[in-house]
């Protein structure tokens, strides 16, 4: 008997055993939810099929976030084989590598258009085409956000432009869909060793001044994020929507130590 029996969720942002979505989904299926996955190219494909496999799934689609006929197709298979969907976890972001180093007054156009469209523009693409499948019962979107929308983080930049336009999208699309039954909301997490972590310079000092100020005196951990996401997935949170939940053992909350 799992909280989730009989439920259906699809997982955007998988690349690797260490993603945020992949934790998620895991959780997700402990609790007898069936999934279904999405990835961008052949590289990302061979690493998302064994893991889906190793949880039973059997719906595993491409999807780059930046295209609508991808993202449409994605939510016609959905429809054909499971008629409705529960649940949807999107954790997907990027910005071009040089605008994650050096100023954020140095932002080309192209560069901020790029965070914003595949970091913000998608979780409103990905929401329009899943209402239709989501409403009627209770359902439940979720995003990945972090504190850099708020507070000014080094490197973070366009990033954290883009975390903005997301978190401000999460109560848009919140107060939209209720209606209709989908909760929307975002979880910001605390710095994780992930894909999206590497080569980041000064990665290793925040995770130490996380883990020396935060009132938890540790660093988050995916199992961390991925109860919070099975906690929004469920009926547990029914009456919560377009809100933003830290998971970051605390920091957020700190001004000085
Ligand atoms: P990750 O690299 O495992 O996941 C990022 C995912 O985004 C990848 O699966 C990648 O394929 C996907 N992606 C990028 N461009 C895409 C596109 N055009 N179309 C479809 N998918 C695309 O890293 P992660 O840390 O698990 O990141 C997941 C989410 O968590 C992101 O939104 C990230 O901003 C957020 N987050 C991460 C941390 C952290 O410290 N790792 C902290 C807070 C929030
Ligand atoms: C990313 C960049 C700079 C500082 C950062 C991060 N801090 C944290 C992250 C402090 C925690 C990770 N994070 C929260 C992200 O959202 C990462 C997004 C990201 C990462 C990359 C790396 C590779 C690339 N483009 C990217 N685009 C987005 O080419």
């Amino acid at each position: 008997m799992g909280i989730l029996d009989g439920k259906k969720a699809i997982i955007f942002g998988v690349a690797n055993e260490k993603s945020i979505a992949w934790a998620i989904a895991e959780k997700l299926h402990s609790e007898g939810c069936e999934l279904a996955f999405t990835f961008v190219g052949p590289a990302l494909e061979k690493r998302v099929r064994p893991l889906a496999a190793s949880i039973g799934a059997e719906i595993i689609l491409p999807c780059d976030v930046t295209n609508d006929e991808e993202i449409h197709g994605v939510f016609r298979t959905i429809s054909d084989k499971w008629g409705k969907l529960d649940i949807l976890v999107h954790s997907v972001a990027f910005a071009n590598k040089e605008d994650l180093k050096g100023r954020f007054s140095d932002t080309s156009r192209e560069g901020f258009k790029t965070a914003l469209e595949v970091s913000a523009y998608s979780l409103v693409a990905i929401a329009k085409e899943a209402a239709p499948l989501m409403e009627g019962h209770e359902s439940s979107i979720i995003t990945l956000s972090y504190l850099g929308s708020e507070r000014v983080v080094k490197n973070y930049n366009v990033m954290g432009v883009a975390k903005a336009a997301l978190e401000a999208s999460v109560r848009y699309l919140a107060a939209d869909l209720g209606r209709l039954g989908i909760r929307v909301n975002a979880i910001s997490a605390g710095p994780i060793k992930t894909l999206a972590a590497m080569g980041i310079s000064g990665f290793g000092e925040i995770l130490n001044t996380v883990k020396e100020n935060s009132p938890l005196k540790r660093n988050v951990t995916l199992e961390d994020i991925a109860r919070t996401g099975l906690y929004l997935s469920s009926p547990l949170s029914s009456g919560m929507t377009g809100e933003i939940l830290y998971v970051d053992s605390g920091y957020n909350i700190m001004a000085t130590t």
